[in-house]
């Protein structure tokens, strides 16, 4: 009888694993319930899609999603649709609830954003070669399940820097479809670094006459060593960021754009040099942290930055402006009197204050225009900065400052969410910053950003991010190999409740089918790596 018990008990102990797998959704649903013995849904011709009028640009999406690869049309219908959005005002704000049967797709959402999410993963339903462009033959099937999923964060994002090697709008998005296909939903795009200008500024036309050009770049890949070839200006029009917004928006990925100040302003000084503090700068734009910064203590600074707020703001509808602050060195400050000035009249006791000053200043210009502020962590250095959030990059700890004194916080620490680093691939062929902590994808999955924190305070953790900087990429060949299948583990971290992940279910996944997705998108993924064995 014993044995028995125990023989019962080990069957129903290891049950889960020999049901049908769980489907590799990745990032990992909140709740999979398999229909077990359930007959699977088949795509087929004259299947239609229809339902809540609120949903009708993500019906138009699902179509669109579906066609490609499978060469299958849904038409709109109003009675009895085989896929039916249903409006669902329970449901959290990303969140949706999903059914599928034989023959039938329930999607149930609050909002058009929990619809396109079910919409993403009823493709991770289907079998990889559902994210082809150019259509495939094939069964199309989906296993009958019941999903309910909604993110953990509302911040899931990647960083893009096309500074420091320009990138244009085709690269842009496909970058933008792979993260959308992960539930990533922020693009924080750094427009604007020593290296390069790269948003047109009607108001000061130099900023991208001169800005966007440069005499010359760091190569090969030498910090202070410079190649003397000059390079045209390359930047994004008005236009061009217009046309990325809107194709973002349809991916409800919202972009944060990003105008650095007072450091990393090479660019901009070369074009208007009068904001330097120096008479005679040194505009050389090596990679690294470079003295010159925008002069804290005159006047024409606060008014081209403002000019520049003026239309980012035109631009771009999200509620985040970021107004960068990393790396602002205070040799020039310190010696400039205009600083010194401004620094007593302000009645700060050092420089970094007057940074955290200057930052204050924008923040309060840009609520003004009913935004909120974003910026690196640097800028609570002279004391947390009123009205803005804060990006806390060097490590947790500035982030976790933040929070517990109530401002809002984008976790983004190195090494774990820099995605420029060194992944740890073995014979990998690109390049990275010399010398950097190495960050292969499982150090970036083990973070929890909100790890430390108390109860209180984790309400002001907005999610995370990781950034790829882009000094060490020269096309998009490297941008993937180096954003996935990393980007993947940030959007599993801002998704998946923490109590659920485990780094071996998520690899799992990833190999079962997650990098076949990758591959089908069209990107460049690194290979999936794992913890060396014997550790
Ligand atoms: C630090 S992270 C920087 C960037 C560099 C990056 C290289 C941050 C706010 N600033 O300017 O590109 O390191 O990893």
């Amino acid at each position: 009888m014993r044995t028995l018990l125990t023989a019962a008990l080990a069957v129903t102990l290891t049950l889960p694993c020999l049901r049908a797998a769980v489907p590799d959704i990745v990032p990992r649903p909140v709740s999979v319930a398999e229909q077990a013995g359930a007959k699977p849904f088949t795509l087929a011709w004259g299947q239609t899609v229809g339902g809540d009028a609120r949903f009708a640009g993500e019906m138009e999406t699902l179509r669109q999603t579906l066609f490609p690869a499978t060469g299958i049309w849904l038409k709109p219908a109003e009675a009895n649709p085989t896929f039916a959005f249903v409006h669902d005002a329970t449901l959290p704000k990303e969140g949706y609830a999903l059914t599928v049967a034989e023959g039938k797709v329930e999607i149930r959402a609050s909002e058009p954003a929990g619809a396109f999410y079910a919409i993403q993963t009823i493709r991770q339903l289907f079998p990889a070669d559902i994210y082809r462009k150019a259509p495939v033959r094939g069964t199309w099937t989906m296993p009958a399940v019941t999903i309910k999923d909604a993110p953990r964060y509302a911040w899931r994002g990647i960083m893009l820097d096309p500074c420091r090697n320009f990138f244009g709008v085709a690269s842009l998005k496909r970058q933008l479809d792979a993260m959308a296909a992960h539930k990533l939903n922020v693009l924080h795009w750094h427009l604007t670094d020593d290296q390069g200008w790269r948003i047109e500024i009607k108001k000061y036309p130099r900023l991208t006459e001169i800005g966007a050009a440069r005499p010359s770049t760091p190569r090969p890949f030498n910090r202070l060593k410079q190649d003397g070839e000059p390079v045209p200006p390359q930047f994004y029009t008005q236009e061009e960021i217009r046309e990325v917004v809107a194709y973002a928006a349809k991916l409800h990925i919202t972009i944060v754009p990003e105008i650095e100040m007072p450091g990393h302003a090479v660019a901009a000084i070369r074009a208007y040099p009068e904001l330097a503090c120096a008479a005679n700068p040194d505009l050389t734009p090596n990679w690294g942290v470079l003295k010159e910064i925008f002069c804290a203590g005159n006047p024409k600074t606060y008014e081209l930055l403002e000019g520049v707020l003026d239309e980012v703001v035109a631009l771009f509808p999200g509620a985040y402006v970021h107004i960068g602050g990393d790396e602002a060195p205070k040799t020039r400050w310190n010696a400039c009197p205009k600083c010194q000035a401004k620094m007593k009249a302000l009645g700060c006791k050092n420089m970094h204050e007057l940074q955290t000053k200057f930052a204050e200043h924008f923040a309060a210009y840009l609520a003004k225009k009913g935004r909120n502020c974003i910026g690196w962590d640097e800028i609570l250095e002279g004391g947390l900065p009123k009205g803005a959030a804060i990006m806390s990059w060097r490590g947790t700890s500035a982030g976790v400052k933040a929070a517990k004194a109530g401002h809002k916080v984008v976790m983004t620490p190195k090494p774990v969410c820099y995605i420029d680093y060194n992944q740890l691939v073995p014979n990998d062929p690109y390049e990275y910053i010399p010398n950097n902590t190495p960050n292969p994808i499982w150090i970036t999955y083990s973070i929890d950003p909100s790890e430390g924190l108390p109860p209180e305070a984790q309400p002001f953790v907005l999610g995370l991010q990781g950034n790829l900087w882009a000094e060490y990429i020269r096309a998009d060949e490297d941008c993937d190999w180096k954003m996935w299948p990393r980007a993947a583990a940030i959007a599993e971290i801002g998704w998946t409740p923490q109590a659920d992940r485990k780094w071996e279910d998520f690899h799992g996944r990833m190999s079962r089918a997650g990098m076949a997705r990758l591959q089908r998108l069209g990107l460049n993924a690194a290979p999936l790596t794992e913890p060396p064995k014997d550790k």
